[in-house]
């Protein structure tokens, strides 16, 4: 049987980090991080930390970041301003040793050799160190952490540790570290933690039992408070000390309800069957959701393991059994952004969980649903009709963005996104839209998806106002170049409010011809007149765009051309954002966009770009993009990848893919997700030219030579479907489900349940 804490041997499954450095650890914890969607945990290292408490010490500080996280868990600190942020839980993996009375600290003695390496294929963290003491001691250990893909109220610690000698008096303690940095505690028993945030009452409940084995011994341990255990015993020289902690935890999401027997039951059944079959029942999950959302490039190492990245960390940032949470722009693996829920999730992600994972798709698109009471007050506070939903957004659906942050000189900066930044309602509804065409989930389009793209749509059509000129303008926003703010006729918001509107009127036909009892009921709850309907009409026909007809390119907004034009390539060799090093208010006067906004569009509505003008607003925005956010190069690379720019295409994937695996401070506060969404996009929707939002889905690769083989699976319908591919052929396998058509190139396939079409590319 192989070894538990011993990595796969395929290096492309691997991400290993080698030591400890100051500058990058924080960003290390973030890369390495587990998740499963309902617990989060920075892989900070286990032992030898020493004492952690301190936050910050002006230039002394610890770079060491160790959080766990459960999704859904806000509350709102003492800040300025006060913002709801994702609270920690008491970190359940600090081990702490002793040796003849001497703690065992890293920046004590010699660290030998350490490293962390994720192994992705198992989702497990793995460790290992030795350690001399100042006493010349030798310590060898090794360490697993797993957060259960299969029971995600589980998790998961087993570390084995020997010393080089007879003779030390040795004390193991594993403790519940940071309980109390956030959450007041409510319960203490020997086995079991629960807490409550100190603004809402919310709780947590964690219950735990771990056992120390000395070959077939269990060694009893001392229980001097309640979550704590500590061992004593004396070294044999290579004798191998076996530390197994399984933990369980769950959530109260109001004042009245108590966690505590769900934490308790789940950690009945995690002890009833033991650690080895805990971590085999993740294990097989795991290689499920492989199966289901991998992708398999041959002829590219470096970018199938960027990929595996990109997909592991998707992957465990979602929860498809909790409608109440949804992903934030850092999943749960750092504190940036405090948790919060941007447009990132509907843009970035959803397109790979409708795909790959339509239940977890689904799970988000209802935390939607659930915070639409949020979205109607947001957009009735600011004078219009339905619903607009918060920039940024927590466990209630109410706007959480900041209204100021200190900037780097010291000085208050306003923060003008949770009020401008409204293109969100349209990509909410989006993604609603693309996930009901993909699933054909009537349920969720009735019982929930209508109301959304609806509500959404008459905001659109109260906010776009008729002026003199016989148009509908959209003033006082930012689109996603968020460079330039308080903008009139963004085109990126004007023409995503129009689909929205469009697609509004084309749900009110649906449901009267399909489902008329449904659209009767629907038409009464929100109070929808036919003298409203004919003025979504009318939006939806007079709205600015921004096109110019003559040249089909987009003005990114009113007066964007007008702005001084700024060669980037006078800037390459610049290490910080382009905002940074000319200025912020140049910033805004130039046609600099900080990510992907018109080229955003063209990604979202191709068919708003017909007859090229896709490559002409591509070549026109392309190069005055100074890539300032993680957003930017995936988008990028998937509109130049259906261009058929594959060069370009695959710099930006790589950009986009590796964002998080190379050395980047800004990693620190967590792995950032979009990217890594729109890092599949760019290989799923872009190099193989994969649609799934018609009525005959799409199949149109343009591979980059060397890729020998691109192989994937996607849901449409429920069906499942294998797509393989290189340059020249794609063979398609319907594995699941009822005949279904297929588009490859121009030719209509149909794919017969267990049969394989073969098709030119
Ligand atoms: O949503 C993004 C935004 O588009 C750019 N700044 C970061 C946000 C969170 O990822």
């Amino acid at each position: 049987m192989p070894d538990a804490l011993a990595p796969t041997s395929d290096p492309a499954w691997l991400v290993r980090h080698d030591g400890y450095n100051i500058v990058t650890e924080s960003a290390v914890e973030s890369r390495l991080a587990l998740s499963n969607g309902f617990m989060g945990m920075r892989a900070s290292r286990a032992v030898s930390r020493g004492p952690t408490w301190a936050g910050w010490l002006g230039f002394i500080r610890w770079a060491s970041w160790p959080r766990c996280y459960i999704a859904g868990l806000f509350d709102t600190p003492n800040t300025d301003p006060p913002v709801p942020a994702l609270v920690p839980v008491a970190d359940w993996s600090r081990v702490r040793i002793t040796l003849d009375g001497e703690p065992l600290l890293a920046r004590e003695g010699q660290v030998l050799a350490s490293y962390r390496t994720l192994d992705m294929r198992r989702g497990v963290l793995l460790s290992g160190w030795t350690h001399r003491t100042p006493a010349g001691i030798t310590v060898t250990g090794t360490e697993m952490r797993v957060l259960s893909q299969a029971d995600r109220a589980l998790g998961l610690q087993v570390l084995r540790m020997s010393l080089d000698r007879d003779g030390v008096d040795v004390h193991i303690e594993a403790s519940f570290s940071m309980a109390g940095v956030g959450m007041e505690p409510a319960r203490l028993e020997p086995d079991l933690g629960a807490w409550h945030t100190e603004g809402n009452y919310k709780s947590v409940a964690m219950a735990c039992a771990p056992t120390l084995r000395i070959g077939d011994t269990v060694v009893q341990p001392a229980r001097p408070f309640p979550l704590r255990w500590t061992w004593y015993m004396r070294s044999q020289a290579d004798q191998v000390a076996e530390l197994d902690r399984i933990v369980a935890v769950s959530r109260g999401d109001s004042p009245m309800s108590d966690p505590a027997p769900e934490a308790s039951d789940a950690l009945s059944r995690g002890r009833s069957v033991g650690w080895r079959a805990i971590l085999a029942a993740h294990e097989a999950a795991w290689q499920d959701r492989w199966a289901a959302g991998g992708i398999e490039l041959d002829g590219d190492d470096d970018l199938q393991r960027a990929l595996n990245f990109a997909v592991f960390h998707l992957t465990g940032a979602a929860n498809p059994d909790d409608e109440r949470v949804s992903v934030g722009a850092r999943a749960l693996t750092g504190d940036a952004y405090f948790g919060h829920v941007f447009w990132d999730t509907e843009v970035y992600l959803l397109p790979f969980y409708t795909a790959v994972w339509p239940e977890a798709a689904r799970a988000m698109l209802m935390y939607r649903y659930h915070t639409l009471p949020g979205a109607r007050a947001k957009a009735t506070g600011i004078g219009c009709k339905g619903a607009l939903y918060a920039w940024e957004s927590a466990d209630t659906g109410m706007e959480t963005t900041p209204d100021h942050v200190v900037g780097p000189d010291g000085k208050l900066i306003e923060v003008l996104t949770g009020k401008m930044e409204q293109h969100i309602a349209s990509d909410v509804a989006y993604a609603v839209w693309c996930y009901w065409r993909a699933t054909g989930d009537d349920d969720f389009f009735l019982s929930a998806g209508a109301e959304i793209i609806l509500e959404t749509a008459r905001f659109w059509a109260s906010r776009a106002v008729l002026e003199a000129d016989g148009r509908r303008h959209i003033r006082h926003v930012i689109g996603p170049d968020e460079y330039h703010e308080d903008v009139d006729d963004s085109a990126f918001t004007n023409v995503m409010a129009r689909w929205n509107i469009e697609r509004a009127l084309e749900c009110v036909d649906r449901l009267r011809a399909r489902w008329p009892d449904q659209a009767a009921a629907l038409t009464k709850k929100l109070d929808l007149s036919e003298a409203e309907l004919a003025d979504w009409r009318d939006a939806a026909t007079r709205i600015v765009t921004g096109l110019d007809p003559a040249t089909g390119l987009y003005e990114e907004f009113e007066g964007f051309h007008k702005l001084e034009y700024v060669d980037l390539a006078a800037y390459a060799d610049r290490t910080m954002p382009i905002d940074v090093v000319i200025g912020r208010e140049r910033t805004q006067r130039t046609q600099l966009v900080k990510q992907a906004d018109v080229v955003a569009l063209i990604a979202l509505l191709p068919e708003a770009f017909p007859d090229g003008t896709a490559e002409t607003n591509f070549r026109h925005y392309e190069p005055r993009c100074a890539h300032g956010s993680s957003l930017s190069a995936g988008l990028h690379a998937l509109v130049a990848a259906r261009l058929g720019d594959k060069d370009m295409a695959l710099r930006f994937l790589r950009q986009a893919a590796k964002a998080d695996l190379i050395d980047n401070p800004a990693t620190a506060g967590g792995i950032r997700i979009a990217g890594l969404g729109a890092a599949w996009q760019a290989v799923v929707l872009g190099f193989a030219g994969l649609d799934l939002a018609s009525d005959i889905p799409a199949l149109s690769p343009k591979l980059p030579p060397e890729w020998r083989r691109l192989a994937f699976r996607v849901q449409w319908r429920g069906r499942r479907i294998a797509l393989a591919m290189n340059g020249s052929a794609v063979q398609a396998t319907l594995e699941a489900g009822e005949p279904m058509p297929l588009r490859i190139g121009s030719t209509v396939h149909t794919l017969q349940p267990g049969a394989t079409v073969q098709a030119a590319a």
